[in-house]
């Protein structure tokens, strides 16, 4: 077993525009997140991830770069990061920084100057000429993740260039060393300045696969350079330096997982897949459809013994770009605090390293949003008018798929307390706040002994204490059953069994030949635990873990 301090650490990720505004314009700022440096500490954290807090024209809020080593002006500056990563050191908590270099801003220099054929900027982004074969003329069918065409015209440079995301977030040629360069220099900036390691944006989109007589194919994944570029990056960056990576792979396997994050360390730590987050979705994201626990499990299963003694996975059920957990597989109306809980504990007793995505913790949820006038999301707003207007779905469908899986849902303020805008600011919130902090919110969770917060404090502590959480091998249990989800983890002679119900019922379950009579409770979301020898009976969305140790090692 290969011990590493990034796969023991739990991280907490951060959105600082809905974190904490401690200036009143409205937007979380960076000394809002140093201002709670102390409630993450306490949270059990070791590592924060900040989404981008770069100079940016916010079309994707903030996932498009103009200046890579600027603070963005209304979330502070230079020194207040500098004092950031001071406090978060002190408290022995780790940085990692958001880098999103496959694709920059169009108000990026190096894009202005890519537009007018400057120099060694000419190369720096993707042009193509237009191929009269393609409808509308494009160089080929590619679309963007956020709608239309992947390509648009610009006039100056006569040619084409290629976003994958939107039109203001244009394409880099990690093609062109120079490039590479720069990324590499960026990379060392922001080490320089003390970040601890890197969440690295679609890092499986920069090498794109173009083949010029078969334009049918969408390729923008796991394109036929990727590895030879992290290779390199790690050869320049970030080897011999201890720092963490994990690259977000959308359309990656555990195959490909194997190959980016590998136990032989010559690309990334982890990566982020999202495979398990397509289990809502049919033909596309807003093809919504009930998420079934089956499907879900198979999913999750899969990538534990996969990766199991090849690669690291990374644990999350949450993030900026995700709607809320408990809304998507939990019970808010009526096990709003048991459902939360079991989600999580099915997240940290896993093999992996577990990601919070702020708010988790206290079970904040989806937000019910007036359509159009409150999204903020480009993502949702393009696609409310796209795909009604190709007649793909009716408006009405569209309202509910926004209602179910907008990111918007992740973005809403963050919920410190019961008072103005919940604590987040004193000026007017650039999103809206849902209106449920009046009774989710960390004050009151923090002095509640029995709250979602001080579930996943033990969870965390927990998962320190038991070696065997973080390191153990996995077997599932009740493969077929779609209410339940049972594995056990085994490492030398310490076992540990989960057991996490996702049913609004009382259900029975047998596990006689799984635990042995002296196996002990070590965490559950409810104050007993309901047992006659090894028959336990499971309370509505009840999680429970055991634990025991095998004295006679031959008997396994
Ligand atoms: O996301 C990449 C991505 O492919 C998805 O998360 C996608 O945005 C989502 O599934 C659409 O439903 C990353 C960032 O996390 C996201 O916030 C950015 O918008 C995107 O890259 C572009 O930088």
């Amino acid at each position: 077993m290969d011990k590493k301090w990034w796969k023991e650490a739990v991280v907490y990720q951060i959105y600082p525009r809905s974190f904490k505004d401690t200036d009143g314009d409205g937007t979380g700022d960076i000394r809002g997140i140093t201002e709670k440096a102390d409630y993450i500490k306490n949270l059990g954290a070791d590592v924060v991830w900040i989404s981008p807090f770069f100079d940016s024209p916010l079309d994707d809020n903030g996932y498009d770069i103009r200046n890579y080593r600027m603070v963005a002006q209304d979330l502070g500056t230079e020194e207040d990061m500098e004092e950031l990563f001071r406090v978060f050191h002190e408290n022995g908590i780790k940085i990692l920084i958001d880098l999103v270099v496959n694709h920059t801003s169009d108000e990026h220099p190096w894009f202005i100057k890519s537009r007018n054929g400057e120099g060694k900027y000419r190369d720096y982004y993707i042009w193509k000429k237009g191929n009269k074969d393609v409808p509308g003329g494009y160089p080929n069918n590619w679309e963007s993740v956020f709608s239309g065409s992947a390509w648009k015209y610009d006039e100056k440079r006569g040619e084409y260039y290629l976003h994958v995301f939107s039109e203001k977030q244009p394409d880099l040629n990690w093609g062109n060393e120079e490039v590479r360069k720069e990324v590499y220099e960026i990379m060392e900036y922001w080490i320089k300045k003390g970040c601890d390691g890197f969440r690295m944006d679609v890092i499986n989109l920069i090498s794109k696969h173009f083949s010029e007589d078969d334009i049918t194919e969408d390729y923008f994944f796991n394109g036929p350079k990727v590895h030879e570029y992290l290779r390199e990056m790690n050869e320049r960056v970030l080897k011999g330096r201890n720092l963490m990576t994990v690259g977000e792979c959308p359309g990656a396997t555990p195959e490909y997982a194997i190959l980016y994050a590998g136990n032989d360390g010559r690309e990334l730590n982890m990566i982020f897949t999202f495979e398990h987050m397509d289990v809502d979705s049919g033909n596309g994201k807003w093809d919504f459809k009930k998420p079934q626990l089956k499907e879900l499990k198979k999913i999750l299963s899969k990538w534990q013994t996969e990766l199991h003694g090849r690669a690291w996975n990374s644990l999350y059920l949450n993030n900026h770009d995700q709607p809320r957990m408990v809304s998507r597989f939990g019970d808010t109306e009526k096990y709003h605090r048991e459902s939360a809980k079991m989600l999580a504990h099915m997240i940290h007793t896993m093999e992996g390293t577990p990601y919070v995505y702020q708010g988790e913790e206290l079970g904040m949820t989806n937000i019910s949003l007036t359509i159009p006038d409150e999204l903020r999301d480009l993502e949702s707003i393009n696609a409310l008018k796209d795909l009604t207007e190709k007649g793909i779905f009716s408006r009405e469908h569209m309202e509910e798929a926004i209602a179910l899986k907008a990111r918007d849902n992740a973005r809403t303020p963050m919920q410190w307390n019961k008072y103005l805008n919940a604590g987040f600011s004193e000026g007017t919130p650039w999103m809206k706040v849902n209106p449920n902090y009046t009774y989710i919110n960390a004050e009151d969770e923090q002095k509640d002994p029995d709250s979602i917060l001080n579930f996943y404090r033990k969870l965390i502590v927990l998962r320190k204490n038991n070696e065997v959480l973080i390191y153990g091998d996995f077997t599932e249990y009740f493969s077929d059953s779609d209410k339940l989800y049972v594995y056990r983890r085994k490492m030398r002679n310490t076992y540990a069994l989960s057991v996490n119900s996702f049913s609004g019922e009382n259900e029975e379950l047998n596990l006689t030949g799984i635990i042995p009579e002296n196996a002990e409770v070590l965490i559950s979301n409810y104050p007993g635990v309901i047992k006659e020898d090894s028959r336990i009976t499971l309370k509505p969305w009840q999680c429970i873990t055991f634990i025991w140790e095998e004295d006679n090692a031959h008997k396994e």
